[in-house]
Formats: structure tokens, sequence, C-alpha cells
């Protein structure tokens, strides 16, 4: 069942049956959507994402027990590519469904790290007919809003003790990846004036990251690095490649690609002072930040005054699939607490509790967004 209602095949897997879809009185209207994504990146938790398609499913149930009658189509939207681990795009499937024309020519090429392309990938899992990726472009008929329950991955929610965070923007992510080329050898022959050293100019571009950063002036601007890796990767041989993978955020669009030019500075710099070949400094993503809709924000306060639960509208620095369903919906999301705001990695936890508040929020905001 991956399908949209109109035929049109997705990657954000459709479910589309009788409890991931509640008809409304007027399904030609724009529906109402809700959902997250169910992938994970390695080593890390069993919340992030989950917890809003299956806190997506059962608000369509309790309204469908209940015997409500929304004017609006109520759809779930299951995301099966929203972290960049396989395919090394963040939000896959929502960048395509927002119409990202770029996204939809790459990935007849991109293939992941078993070369498996995502053509393949995709047929192999039932989603897609051809390479014509583009089909799947929503109109701005296809939904009025976009809800997503999500845990905060932060810390502010546990430590106010506040019930429910209402997102009212979702920051600017950026992706590069940087390729570095020295001439490797011998790790005892070789002399240091003699060496290029790979390993140690992607280490010194590490650090030049935290050090645009914190720069910036703003505690609102993060980086790092998360994949490094070294060839031959032998201790006693010289790196002579290099290869890093650098993740920059900011709520502020133009301090993240201050940052970003700094970075590709130092990239140029590091590279002459060390005789090590800059192969490549590719910038994958520079998305800018989504603004969450009033519309949708209003509906959220109202359901947690109607059930006495303690709300704060805060910003996420997470990305999710509702900064690319925003482009194409009125968004916003809920957030619930975290355990010590931990998340991408296993100790993330919600308690039965919290997540039930989240559930409660998103049944009475679905409900409310789909009478108008
Ligand atoms: O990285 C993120 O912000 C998201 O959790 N994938
Ligand atoms: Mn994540
Ligand atoms: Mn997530
Ligand atoms: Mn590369």
């Amino acid at each position: 069942m991956l399908a949209f209602p109109s035929g049109r095949m997705l990657w954000a897997t459709y479910l589309v049956g009788a409890e991931f879809f509640l008809k409304g009185s007027e399904p030609d209207l724009p529906a109402v959507s809700t959902g997250s994504h169910i992938d994970a990146i390695p080593y890390s938790g069993k919340y992030d994402g989950v917890i809003g398609v299956l806190g997506a499913i059962e608000p369509i149930n309790v309204l469908m027990r209940s015997g409500f009658k929304p004017i609006r189509s109520l759809e779930v939207i299951m995301f099966t590519s929203e972290e960049p681990t396989r395919y090394g795009i963040s939000c896959l499937g929502s960048r395509l469904l927002a119409g990202s024309v770029s996204l939809a020519g790459a990935l007849k090429q991109t293939v992941d790290n078993h070369n498996i392309s995502f053509l393949d990938a995709a047929k192999s899992a039932g989603y897609a007919k051809n390479e014509d990726f583009s089909n799947v472009f929503l109109d701005d008929q296809n939904y009025s809003a976009f809800v997503e329950l999500h845990i905060e991955q932060g810390p502010i929610l546990e430590n106010e003790g506040v019930s429910i965070g209402i997102v009212t923007a979702i920051a600017a992510p950026a992706s590069i990846k940087v390729d570095f080329a020295g001439s490797g050898g011998h790790a005892g022959a070789v002399l240091m004036p003699q060496r290029n050293d790979a390993g140690l100019a992607a280490a010194e571009l590490a650090l030049a990251v935290e050090k645009h950063v914190l720069e910036s002036g703003s505690m609102d601007t993060v980086g790092t690095v998360g994949i490094l890796e070294l060839h031959p990767g032998a201790i006693n041989s010289i790196p002579s490649k290099s290869h890093l993978e650098i993740d920059t955020r900011d709520i502020d669009e133009k301090r993240r690609n201050n940052v970003i030019e700094k970075i590709h500075e130092s990239a140029v710099a590091i590279s002459k002072r060390r005789g090590v070949e800059l192969l490549e400094f590719k910038i994958v993503n520079q998305d800018p930040p989504a603004l969450s809709d009033e519309s949708v924000i209003k509906a959220m306060e109202s359901a947690t005054q109607v059930l006495n639960l303690s709300r704060k509208k805060m910003i996420s620095r997470a990305y999710h699939d509702s900064l690319f369903m925003a482009r194409k919906a009125a968004m916003a999301m809920i957030f619930i607490p975290c355990y010590k705001g931990y998340s991408h990695k296993p100790e993330e936890y919600a308690s039965p509790e919290d997540i039930a508040n989240g559930v409660k929020v998103l049944v009475l905001t679905l409900a409310n967004l789909s009478l108008i």
C-alpha cells in the first residue's frame, strides 16, 4: 500500500488503508497529513522518528473509533529515509515530495555503500516503477497542513518540567563532503619535512570547523565532523587520502552560510600549507530554515489547553521531514520530552506518559485542522 490516494508512488511510504487514512466529507479538499520517519542512524535510539509514525496512526484510529467526521481527509505519511545514512542526503522522501528537481536528477546516479542504486532499492521495496522520481512531487493542493510528533532531542522540556513543545521554527542544516589527497608513504622512513599527510589535513580542518562555529558569536551555530575516513587505514602508513563529512547548522541561514565559506577557505589554506590536494569540497545540502504556520501552532495551543498540559514554544535544532513538508503545507511540530535530551545514541528514551501526552495533543490538533 505504497501509493498516494491519487495513485502516485513515492518513497515516503504512504500507508493508505483503513487505519492510516480517514476520509473527510470533502475528500477533494487538501488533506491534513501527519507522520515522521522510521529510519535511524547506526547505533542510535528507538524513539527518533518512530514516535511520530506510530503516534500518527493512533489518532486516526481514535478518531475513527469515536465516530469523528472530518471535513478534510486525514492521512499518515511514513518517511523511510530521513537520516542521510544510506544515500548521503537527509530527508530524501520529503525533499522529493517538496519538489527537489536536483535530487530527482541526482538519484538516477546515486548508489549506497553496497553499490545498490537508489532505483533498485526503491524498486525492491515496491516503491518506484521508473527513474522519473519527479512523479511524486506534491502540488500545493495535496495538503493543507502537515503535523509531526517527535521527541525534542534536547534537554529543555525535561529540565523545565514542560509536557509539550510547540515548534515555531526548524534550524537550517547543511552538510559538506571533503576529500584530501597526499603522497602517503612509510610511517617510519619518510622524514617529517617530506610528508604531506592527508590525515592531519583532515584533523586540522575538523578543528577549523569548531573554530569557525564558535567564532560565529551565537550559541545557535553548531558544527561537527561525523565521518572521518583515512586511507589506507594502517597505523604505519601515512594517510594518502582522507574523507570527512561536516554537519553545520544554525537557525540563522546567513550566519550558517558565513561559517561554510570560512570552512571552505580553511580547507584551501590547509591544502596549500600542507602540500595536500583538495580533491573535493562538496556542499551536499545547504537548506534554509522553516517557520511553523500560525494556524497549526494555534491548533496545538488549544489542544494543550483542553488537555491542561504545560507547553512551551521553541525552535528545533534538529531537522525533520517537516523542514521540507513546510514548503507544501502549513507545518508545525509537537515535541515531547526525552531522557536527558539524549538522541542519536542508544540511551534515547521517552516515557509512556510523555508519548501519550504527545499523541493526545496530536489527536485534537488533527481533528481541529480537519474541520476548517
Ligand atoms: O540530524 C537530525 O537533525 C535529524 O535527527 N535527522
Ligand atoms: Mn535523527
Ligand atoms: Mn528524527
Ligand atoms: Mn568524496
